[in-house]
């Protein structure tokens, strides 16, 4: 059986880790692929060099004309540029808008059966963006943001807790950044609900709430250590989990932003946000439609209006 074919959509600091963990986990041979010319090629280079050294076989290849990325069984996209200081959100959007623009584009012409994993911020609005460019059905392509929240989310619940993160679960909805909307009553120790720990005295609720602001606040918080730019270890892992759950039908419940359709989560009409989802051969294969309680159903309504606040924004821009 021929090795599988992921293709990397820039080349910047979370395309590179994406690639050195691929090869690590022997998903496939990688393609990186960037505007930025010599990144890719050295990068690529540079890892493959490293196989040796950690007993893998994976092959690299490194391009910057989207021939390169034909016939790819999953693409994932970091292309863009990361928020800096004095930038707004809108000045985001128009920036890697036209970035989409061109991506879509080389999906579509290149390899339009891909599964297509999207990561560049403004994370809902860019998923939006690129299946509205790329023309691919909405099953086949999301966004990377719930894990990235949710493994956050358990490691600082671990931490507090003293326990192993593997027996930590969380669940988060919605957007991501600011209004996401971390559902405690569903995240868990080995099964043991946060409000019934809460009760059990191994936290209060004032920690937990602590815990919950943290998490919404976990990007700013790496961007303000960091000052150069902004996460990608913990982006790229996430990531490199969805590609594999796809790559090896793993049926993997994942908080991904994909299409919510209207009339589901209580929603009045088509959004791309982040809920629950089952990854497997076929993509997106369920949607995991939860009851929400009166609270979180306002909390997620809230993260919802404001993807389509910068969707308006976007088809603005678009004229
Ligand atoms: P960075 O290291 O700047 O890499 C971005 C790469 O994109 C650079 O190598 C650019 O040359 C390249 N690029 C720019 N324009 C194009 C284009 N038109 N075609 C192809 N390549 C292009 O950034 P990064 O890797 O740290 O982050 C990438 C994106 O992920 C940014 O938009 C971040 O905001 C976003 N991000 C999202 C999350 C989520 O959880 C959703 C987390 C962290 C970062």
């Amino acid at each position: 059986m021929a090795r599988k074919k992921i293709a990397l959509v820039g080349s910047g600091n979370i395309g590179g880790t994406l690639a050195h963990l691929i090869g690590l986990k022997e998903l496939g041979d990688v393609v990186l692929f960037d505007i930025a010319e010599g990144i890719p090629q050295g990068k690529g280079l540079d890892i493959a060099e490293s196989t040796p050294v950690e007993g893998v076989n994976a092959r690299y290849s490194g391009a910057n004309d989207y021939s390169a990325i034909a016939g790819a069984d999953v693409v994932i996209v970091t292309a863009g540029v990361p928020r800096k200081p004095g930038m707004s959100r809108d000045d985001l959007v128009a920036i890697n808008l036209k970035v989409m623009a061109s991506v879509g584009q080389g999906i579509k012409d290149n390899c339009p059966n891909a599964f297509v994993i999207c990561i560049t911020n403004p994370l809902d609005v860019m998923v939006w963006a690129l299946q509205h460019y790329s023309g691919l059905p909405a099953n086949k392509i999301v966004g990377m943001a719930g894990v990235l929240d949710s493994a956050r989310f358990r490691y600082f619940l671990s931490e507090e807790f003293n326990v192993s993160v593997e027996d930590v679960t969380a669940f988060v909805l919605g957007g991501h950044g600011d209004t996401m909307v971390p559902l405690v009553r569903y995240s868990t120790v080995a099964g043991i609900p946060l409000p019934d720990l809460v009760k059990m005295g191994w936290t209060t609720q004032e920690k937990l709430d602590q815990i919950v602001q943290r998490t919404r606040d976990g990007g700013a918080e790496i961007v303000n250590l960091l000052k150069t730019g902004s996460a990608y270890y913990a982006p790229a892992a996430s990531g490199v989990a969805m590609a594999e759950a796809y790559l090896k039908d793993q049926k993997r419940v994942m908080p991904v932003a994909t299409l919510v359709k209207a009339g589901t989560f209580g929603q009045p009409d088509d959004v791309f946000v982040g809920v629950p989802v089952v990854i497997g051969e076929n993509g997106v294969e369920r949607v995991v439609e939860i009851e929400l309680s009166a609270d979180e159903q306002a909390a997620f309504n809230k993260s919802a209006d404001a993807v389509r606040g910068l969707v308006t924004v976007a088809k603005g821009l678009m004229g």
